[in-house]
């Protein structure tokens, strides 16, 4: 299709941008940011992730764009790392199962953090509860290393994937990202509140941060902090942008 044809061409051409959306802690202070690609089309504007990310998966074009967020996001790990009031930001990047099953993902990874010279640990890379389906022990070796370069691993969307409970004790995770449609419902309906209770406390139990996203209103946050939600991200502290002021 003409999107298709698009795409192949935005990188190229300047089209594409990344934003940064900040995650913040229990006291209100940043800790980081989630970068978010951005396509602005020539003619049709602003395309929306959810149109062109299938796009790019389904034509493995993910693989080099995806290496395109990891680098920015790198660079942007280098400059806060230069500035005392950032020096310890975390930036957040989302990786798609496509680019992950990659044979050399890991070898992609290790480049752009010798490349960009960004921290590893201040790294962390958002993956799918999708990525299972296919061979978990695959997946699992992949993520252990990755883990030996020094990255985090975070497990984004949780809770609306094929949740195995099982899987959360053997891979290598450093945090949970406890999906908008929860947050969404969480003062409205019983079950979601119930559902992000159960994330809380199990993250705790298996030792892993937690992180809601989607949060818009301060009743939301206060309901998560009671529940003893460590991390925030949402409209609340700030919209995706190109840069985040401090
Ligand atoms: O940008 P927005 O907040 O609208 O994101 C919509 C969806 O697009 C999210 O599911 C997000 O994970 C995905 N997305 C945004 N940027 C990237 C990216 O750089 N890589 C991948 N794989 N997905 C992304
Ligand atoms: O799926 P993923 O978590 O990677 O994507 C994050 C998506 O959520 C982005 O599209 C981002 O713009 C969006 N988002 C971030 N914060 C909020 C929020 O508070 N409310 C809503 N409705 N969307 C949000
Ligand atoms: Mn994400
Ligand atoms: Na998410």
């Amino acid at each position: 299709a003409q999107l298709e044809i698009d795409l192949r061409q935005a990188l190229g051409r300047g089209e594409l941008a990344v934003a940064y959306q900040r995650q913040v802690d229990a006291r209100g202070g940043t800790v980081g940011a989630e970068a978010l690609l951005r396509w602005r089309h020539p003619q049709r504007g602003k395309v929306p992730p959810a149109e062109f990310i299938p796009i790019a998966e389904q034509t493995r074009l993910i693989v080099e764009l995806g290496e395109w967020v990891l680098e920015m996001a790198c660079r942007q790990l280098v400059a806060w790392a230069e500035v005392p009031t950032t020096a310890g930001w975390t930036v957040s990047v989302n990786v798609s199962p496509v680019q992950f099953r990659e044979s050399r993902f890991v070898d992609q990874v290790q480049a752009v953090l010798t490349r960009t010279g960004a921290a590893p640990s201040r790294l962390k890379l958002e993956v799918t509860e999708s990525l299972l389906i296919h061979d978990p022990d695959e997946v699992r070796a992949r993520m252990i290393a990755l883990k030996a370069l020094g990255v985090r691993l975070s497990l984004d969307d949780f809770g609306t994937g094929y949740s195995s409970l099982a899987y959360l004790r053997r891979l290598p995770l450093d945090q949970i990202k406890i999906d908008q449609c929860f947050v969404r419902e969480l003062l409205e309906d019983q079950a979601s509140a119930a559902i992000v209770e159960t994330i809380i406390s199990l993250s705790a139990s298996l030792k892993l941060e937690v992180i809601a996203e989607g949060v818009e209103t301060a009743a939301q946050q206060h309901c998560l902090a009671s529940r003893g939600c460590q991390f925030y991200q949402g409209f609340l502290y700030g919209r995706p942008e190109a840069s985040i002021a401090l």
